[in-house]
């Protein structure tokens, strides 16, 4: 991702409907034409004496200028016929990704301006039918007519007309509300509100206020050198199902089906619907599992997710069904996964159990590619787990090149400069390695970061033993305090994490009188939950379980109060019950 450079930057905005130029005939609101001329008459979609100043084509608009040096001129492809946008299919985002390719060498930038209601679905097509893109695509429309008194449609036009041409941006993206999303990560989630996009599983891309920010480390790097290519043969016979209580063994006869289901991907695991999806998967259909929340992730952590993988379910982890569904269509559609063989196990009530999921190589491709993370439209496990290390990523390699260098005194006061931010990261992914690389390069573990902690406040909030062990041995201060006055320990309990607790515990850690004073409210309100793990971590650290909340009532009261037995009968056990503080091991 680059700041886009040049006088000019010249963007196309292909208009396919929606509300933003819709007009209203007979009480319904129906798609209008002539959005150009519209932002013609607005002067700040088009700066009339420029384009004369400068000779500008009949067809060219010109924003007035965002910087300096730079000028952006768009020119308005309107579609034939324009659609409200629930009547868009897949049919029509090969058109509009065809569209992008016939004009891509001459301009910088696209912008598709779109109807909201399945705008979700055609930025998460475009993103799987353009391959190896290297321009910015952004998709916006609006709530509100753009020539209504009170629209969100200028504010969303303005800032992807801007975002498009003064960043090279090589995604297909969806502007709305001030925010860019990734396309094939967004999702449409109010009908009313101008905020009418979230992103539930990835942070935005952008945000544009007075300032915009762009989360650099986000944006998909673009692959080589390759030219664009646009993958139109999409496969039509896709669909999504959600689940529902009591959903009856029946499955569409189609040949890719994302399935909403419930919570972290769990179904019902009533032995006829599980039947029927493993017949299903055996002949051919490829099901994809998408949890209908809409923030989290299919796991198998439940015995009613497993179930649906044992069925043949391939995990969706935390795509929207959109992208789901637009993966679907782009891998079906791939022509060279050995089509025949999927067309034979495509699922038909009346086909004979004879092709076996494991014998398919279709079957096996698609799957493969269904798993991974083709443009940033998933966080598959492998890459959410990986812990964050000095070693083997490119931060690592940056890093180790910056910790050895030595000689001038610019470079010793950057390394200097670096290494507790450094510590402080590696200490927080449990990285022994690491922290014994800046240890053989004579760095003191001992040093706070920018908001005062030191690596064995990170290590201790990670919960991670073996890198506390080795700060300790090191003779770190084990009760030094970050700005908000935290301590090592008091991160570990809030962490939950016994091991360290007690590691810092021997090391003679402490909660201080003010920790401890505070915990009161804390140990109440895990009383009323009953949350016996929680009071047993403030137990070991030397909290006094009898410290009064905010309103003077101890834990105690509030378990009893709250019926919460276990808890009590916990609170009790402590000899001269509360009162007693946990002892200090020696
Ligand atoms: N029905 C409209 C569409 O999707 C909704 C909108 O654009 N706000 O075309």
């Amino acid at each position: 991702m680059a700041r886009a450079v040049g006088p000019e930057r010249r963007l196309l905005a292909v208009y396919t409907g929606g509300t933003i130029g819709m007009r209203s005939e007979l009480g319904v609101l129906v798609p209008g034409t002539g959005l150009a001329a519209i932002l013609r008459t607005l002067p700040m979609f088009h700066d009339e004496e420029h384009a004369r100043a400068r000779g500008l084509s009949e067809d060219t608009l010109v924003l007035p200028p965002a910087s300096r040096n730079q000028r952006i001129l768009y020119t308005v492809l309107e579609c034939q016929p324009l659609f409200d946008s629930s009547d868009m299919t897949i049919a029509e985002w090969v058109c509009l990704a065809q569209t992008i390719k016939r004009h891509y060498e001459q301009y910088h930038g696209f912008v598709v301006i779109h109807g909201t209601d399945t705008m979700a679905f055609a930025a998460s097509m475009l993103s799987f039918m353009l391959e190896n893109l290297q321009k910015t695509v952004i998709l916006t429309g609006a709530q509100v007519p753009i020539h209504a008194l009170w629209s969100d449609g200028r504010e969303n036009l303005l800032g992807a007309l801007l975002m498009a041409g003064q960043y090279v941006i090589p995604e297909v993206c969806l502007f709305f509300q001030n925010q860019l999303f990734r396309g094939n990560r967004a999702t449409k989630v109010d009908a009313r509100r101008f905020a009418a996009f979230c992103s539930p599983n990835l942070l935005p891309l952008a945000t544009v206020g007075a300032d915009i920010t762009i989360n650099r480390e986000l944006v998909r790097k673009v692959d080589g050198k390759a030219g664009l290519v646009v993958h139109s043969s999409m496969e039509q016979d896709v669909g999504l199902l959600r689940l529902y209580p009591g959903i009856p063994a029946a499955l569409p006869p189609l040949k890719g089906v994302v399935m909403e289901t419930f919570g972290s991907g769990n179904g019902p695991t009533k032995p006829d619907l599980l039947q029927e999806l493993r017949v299903a998967t055996e002949r051919g259909l490829v099901i994809v599992n998408c949890t209908h929340c809409l923030q989290g992730a299919v796991t198998t952590d439940y015995a009613a997710g497993m179930a649906m993988a044992g069925a043949g379910v391939i995990s969706g982890f935390d795509m929207t069904s959109e992208a789901a569904l637009a993966k679907l269509s782009y891998v079906l559609g791939q022509p060279g996964l050995s089509l025949d063989v999927r067309k034979e196990t495509a699922w038909r009530p009346e086909a004979p159990l004879t092709v076996a999921r494991k014998s398919s190589p279709a079957l096996h491709s698609s799957s493969r590619l269904l798993t991974k993370d083709l443009r940033g439209e998933m966080t598959p496990p492998s890459v959410e787990e990986r812990r964050p290390s000095l070693q083997g990523n490119t931060l690592g390699g940056g890093v180790s090149w910056l910790l050895s260098l030595s000689g001038s005194q610019e470079a010793d006061a950057l390394r200097n400069a670096l290494v507790p931010s450094l510590a402080c990261a590696a200490a927080h992914a449990g990285d022994v390695e690491a922290l014994q690389a800046l240890v053989e390069l004579g760095s003191d573990l001992g040093l706070v970061d920018f908001n005062g902690q030191t690596p064995l406040h990170a290590a201790a909030r990670g919960g991670h033993t073996e890198a506390v062990t080795m700060l300790l041995q090191r003779g770190v201060d084990v009760n030094t305090r970050d700005t908000d006055g935290f301590s090592p320990l008091l991160l570990a309990v809030r962490g939950r994490h016994p091991g360290v607790i007690g590691l810092l515990r021997e090391a003679g850690a402490s909660l201080s009188t003010q920790e401890l004073e505070e915990a009161g409210t804390e140990l109440c309100r895990l009383a009323y939950r009953a949350d016996l793990e929680g009071l047993q971590v403030w137990w070991q650290a030397g909290a006094d379980l009898g410290q009064p909340g905010y309103d003077g009532h101890s834990a105690l009261h509030v378990a009893e109060a709250a019926g919460n037995l276990a808890v009590v009968a916990f609170l009790q056990s402590l000899e001269g019950a509360v009162g007693a503080q946990a002892p200090c091991p020696e």
